[in-house]
């Protein structure tokens, strides 16, 4: 939904409203949602006003640290487990501390974040913790062949952890062709196939990639990619994977188009085959999310800019529960009611 939405129309769909801000004292975004130690854990983006100006890049988005939340239910109420890491105590990184995400492995926790060096390129870096919660100590380096932003690491049943990662315009993806960067590369011309996330399998210390990234395929219903101009369903960034009844579904947000969407495949690299829409727009340019089970449901973590009056890089994060019909696919859910 565009970010230009008038203040009758922001109180009318803030009325409407299936969930409210998990917290009010600061914004956050792009929820990233884990169950450790039976309890939920919310590694979000800490968004600021930094002041800087907007661009097409999202130079305006200068997050600067995270803070982890903790809720022991998705309708318990959200505790801020304070400062987790801050971009001064990463070595390589020099601003815009973007969407990340956690795993844990061994008894430690692993936070996962993408950062501009000082060059202005993305990297993705790991900071390690002994409690779900931080504090982590960030790795001096940021993860050898890593490039763009928002990473995800899913661990499946066999022990086997993959970082999926990426996204186009401000987050440089289209930068990359067979994981190398030249400024010249731009998005695929219309009719060629658009460009997917990435994925690696980690290592086994959960700090480098075991493997060279893969680009994530994901097909149309004639098992043809989806093309470049297809802006409704094309994969922009936001990646995430969950499984349900064996299946892995890869889900993601289509950017300029503020979907969130999903598509299914048989194993962790696909590919994978679109499905539907998760979420239809929320207000504020992005939408960003993650699907975690708790208790035998699943739940959507999801972020809009109600709070902020329809601030595009001041959100909060909300959750609502998911449903899948009998066939494995998963309702739409619409922000605002239908
Ligand atoms: O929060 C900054 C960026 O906005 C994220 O990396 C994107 O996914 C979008 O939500």
């Amino acid at each position: 939904m565009a970010d230009d939405t008038d203040t009758d129309e922001l109180k009318a769909l803030a009325a409407k409203a299936i969930s409210q801000p998990l917290v009010t004292h600061i914004y956050t975004a792009d929820p990233s949602a884990h169950v450790f130690d039976g309890k939920l854990y919310i590694y979000p983006s800490h968004d600021i006003d930094a002041g800087l100006p907007f661009d097409d890049d999202g130079g305006h988005f200068g997050m600067e640290d995270y803070h982890v939340l903790r809720m022991d239910s998705p309708t318990g109420e959200a505790v801020d487990c304070g400062l987790a890491l801050h971009v001064k105590d990463v070595p390589w990184a020099q601003r815009q501390m973007w969407a990340p995400d956690a795993a844990s492995k061994g008894g430690k926790y692993y936070l996962y974040f993408p950062a501009k060096r000082a060059d202005g390129i993305f990297q993705i870096g790991v900071a390690v913790g002994a409690r779900p919660e931080g504090p982590f100590v960030p790795e001096p380096q940021a993860i050898v062949g890593s490039y763009s932003i928002d990473p995800a690491v899913f661990g499946d049943d066999d022990g086997e952890h993959y970082m999926y990662f990426g996204g186009i315009w401000g987050g440089q993806l289209q930068k990359y062709r067979d994981n190398a960067y030249a400024a010249s590369h731009g998005e695929p011309a219309d009719g060629e196939p658009a460009l997917g996330a990435r994925v690696a399998r980690m290592s086994a210390d959960m700090k480098q990639f075991a493997e060279v990234p893969r680009e994530v395929l994901i097909l149309d219903e004639t098992g043809q990619p989806l093309r470049a101009e297809d802006h409704d369903r094309r994969f922009f960034e936001a990646s995430w994977m969950h499984k349900h009844q064996g299946r892995y579904y890869f889900s993601y947000s289509t950017g300029d188009t503020h979907l969130l969407c999903y598509a299914v495949g048989d194993n962790p690299y696909g590919p994978f085959t679109y499905q539907g829409t998760i979420l239809t727009p929320v207000v504020g340019w992005t939408t960003h999310h993650s699907i975690c089970a708790f208790q035998g449901r699943t739940y959507l973590f999801y972020h809009d800019s109600i709070l902020s009056g329809g601030v595009t890089h001041l959100r909060s994060i909300k959750v609502a529960e998911l449903h899948y019909d009998d066939h494995g696919k998963i309702r739409t859910l619409h922000p605002y009611g239908e």
